[in-house]
Parts: C-alpha cells; sequence; structure tokens
C-alpha cells in the first residue's frame, strides 16, 4: 500500500449488521446486544482509563464533590452492565461474577428471549498495578418458556452458547466476539469512539512456544501438571523446547495473547483447590467457544469445557486452553500417558 493511502474500515456496528444479514431468520434481537455490549465497553473503557487518578481525584470509597459516593471499579463495572441491558427487552435474565443470586430484569421493563452471563471486570486485583483487565460475556436462548428467567436459564452446558465474548482494557482497548462463525476483534479507536475491525476471522496457531500458569502454585499442581510444565521447560530444538514462559494474572489478556501467539495458557486443579479457580459460566465457557472457534481446544484437562453441564452459577473449573497440540500434550501428562 502506497504511503498515505487511505484504508478502508469497518466499524462493529457496521460489521454486526453485516454478519445478521447472513442469518434471514434474524429478529435483530442478538444484533441489538451486541450493540450494548460495544457500549457498556466504551463505558467502562472510560472509567477504567481514569484508574490511575483515583489517588488524584479522590479515593475508592469516598465521597465525590457531586457527593455521591466513589465506587470500586468492579462494582461500578457490575452496575454499568445491569443498565445496559435492564431495559433493552431482548434479556429475560443475567448473572455475575459480583451477584450470588441471577439478577431479574425489572418488571417494568420487556422480557426478551435471551440471557447474558457476564464477569464485569476480570483480574481487578491488577487495577492498582495499571496492569491490563478484562470484561466476560456469554449469551444463551432462554430454556424456561415464558415469564422472568430463573438460575435454570443461566446454569447451562456451553456448547449452547450463541454468542460469547471479551472486552480487553490493555494497550488498546479491544473487543473480541464470536457467535459460532468465527472470532472477530476491534480496536477501540478512542478519537472517533469507534471500535473499529482489527482481525478478522481469527486463526490461532496449532502449536505455540508460550506457556502460561501461576507457577507459585507448583507445590500445589498435580503429578501430570507438575510433569506437563518440567517437560515444556526442557530444551530439545526438535519439539521448540524451551517454551517461554508468561503470566499476567489477568485471564482476558492471558488468553487474548494465547489467541494471537498460540501456545498454552492452564489454571489447573491444585491441592488447596481441587476445582481450580475460574468460573465456569461466565470465565471458561466464553472463553473457550472464542478459543474453539480460533481453532483451538479449551478442556478441563480430560474434557471439553463446552460439553460440561454446570449444576450452579458460580461452581469452578480447570481451565487448559489454547494451541490443539500443546492442550492434546497437557491432557496426555494429566492422563499419565506421558
Ligand atoms: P477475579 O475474577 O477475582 O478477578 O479472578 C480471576 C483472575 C483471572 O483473571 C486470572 O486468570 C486469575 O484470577 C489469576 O489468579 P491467581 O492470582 O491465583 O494466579
Ligand atoms: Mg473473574
Amino acid at each position: 500500500m502506497a504511503m498515505n493511502e487511505t484504508k478502508r474500515v469497518v466499524t462493529i456496528d457496521r460489521h454486526i449488521v453485516d454478519m445478521q444479514a447472513k442469518y434471514p431468520e434474524a429478529t435483530g434481537e442478538l444484533s441489538k446486544l451486541l450493540y450494548d455490549v460495544a457500549l457498556t465497553a466504551k463505558l467502562i473503557d472510560r472509567e477504567v482509563s481514569k484508574a490511575g487518578l483515583v489517588d488524584i481525584l479522590g479515593l475508592t470509597g469516598e465521597v465525590n464533590v457531586q457527593g455521591e459516593e466513589v465506587q470500586k471499579l468492579d462494582w461500578f463495572a457490575n452496575d454499568r452492565f445491569v443498565k445496559s441491558f435492564d431495559h433493552g427487552g431482548q434479556l429475560c435474565v443475567m448473572a455475575s461474577e459480583e451477584e450470588e443470586g441471577v439478577i431479574p430484569i425489572p418488571s417494568r421493563f420487556k422480557l426478551g428471549k435471551y440471557v447474558l452471563l457476564y464477569d464485569p471486570l476480570d483480574g481487578s486485583s491488577n487495577i492498582d498495578a495499571n496492569v491490563s483487565i478484562g470484561s466476560i460475556f456469554s449469551i444463551y436462548k432462554r430454556k424456561t418458556a415464558e415469564g422472568p428467567g430463573t438460575v435454570e436459564d443461566c446454569v447451562r452446558q456451553g456448547a449452547e452458547q450463541v454468542a460469547a465474548g471479551y472486552v480487553l482494557y490493555g494497550s488498546s482497548t479491544m473487543l473480541v466476539y464470536t457467535t459460532g462463525r468465527g472470532v472477530y476483534c476491534f480496536t477501540l479507536d478512542p478519537s472517533i469512539g469507534e471500535f473499529l475491525l482489527s482481525h478478522n476471522r481469527i486463526q490461532m496457531p496449532k502449536k505455540g512456544k508460550i506457556y502460561s500458569l501461576n507457577e507459585g502454585y507448583r507445590n500445589y499442581l498435580s503429578d501430570g501438571t507438575r510433569r506437563f510444565v518440567e517437560y515444556l521447560q526442557e530444551p530439545d530444538k526438535e519439539t521448540g523446547r524451551p517454551y517461554s514462559s508468561r503470566y499476567i494474572g489477568s485471564m482476558v489478556a492471558d488468553v487474548h495473547r494465547t489467541l494471537l501467539y498460540g501456545g498454552i495458557f492452564l489454571y489447573p486443579a491444585t491441592s488447596k483447590s481441587p476445582k481450580g479457580k475460574l468460573r465456569l459460566m461466565y470465565e471458561a465457557n466464553p472463553m473457550a467457544f472464542i478459543v474453539e472457534q480460533a481453532g483451538g481446544m479449551a478442556t478441563d484437562g480430560t474434557q471439553r469445557i463446552m460439553d460440561v453441564q454446570a449444576s450452579e452459577l458460580h461452581e469452578r473449573i480447570p481451565v487448559f486452553m489454547g494451541s490443539e497440540e500443546d492442550v492434546k500434550l497437557a491432557m496426555s501428562f494429566e492422563a499419565g500417558e506421558r
């Protein structure tokens, strides 16, 4: 391309309209939800980018100049999700990492056929160090026939998801989503306030050179996991070892890197927490949907994450996700085959 040549840009709104046209039976309700995800992302991004100013402008928990309580960022983000989605008429119920029970749609608003699960601000322990954080969302069609949605509409099998994705508040803000037809990534151009298509139909490498886990828990890992990590550390030119280690401690950022560069992200079971730490419904399943749509694999070490039928809203699951070859290798160690 010649210097200074003007490039064509595709906004997320335009992309959603184009995608909807591929489904003649679509009513536009899912598209509306996706528009609202983009809007919510921008509203949260605005606050996240001011997080470093909190000490200057007022500490969390203080009363601000308008006489309002200054909210913690993760509570703000949770509230933002609720207020963005409760009145659109597309949802019958929501659930969030931040709330114990399901979040009903207020009776004055119309109910719709969809269900939204989300983690409003994942990795929030990183905020004070200006390290990347993210939001994660997962959308299902309701299971119950009518009336306000229930916990039964929220506690599902990941394979039933109709859309999922995440927002990464990093050096740039990015929105990545899938509706089961590939993975699309949009980068926020803050000067015009638009998400622009930056990565079309992401496909991840079949094998990578990076592993990502909290190695501080080495002594609590299963034998299989520990031997897998040791294997990746052994030098061997032919199989591309040793792998590099990268761990941000924000799932969205660690999985996003894995999506682009390949390799494996794992939050395995430990002797301290036998089901790992990450939550099935609004962390593991949506990220698994993205990873699979990008040609990768997402398992709990023995089985496909999206095949697991959840039994409660906040249940945890061990996570091994990333490049197909790397995840298969990890599973063979977990199974004691190596
Ligand atoms: P959170 O939902 O309380 O923010 O916790 C989830 C985060 C993930 O983003 C990340 O992968 C993990 O916790 C890191 O945990 P650890 O500090 O145990 O490595
Ligand atoms: Mg979380």
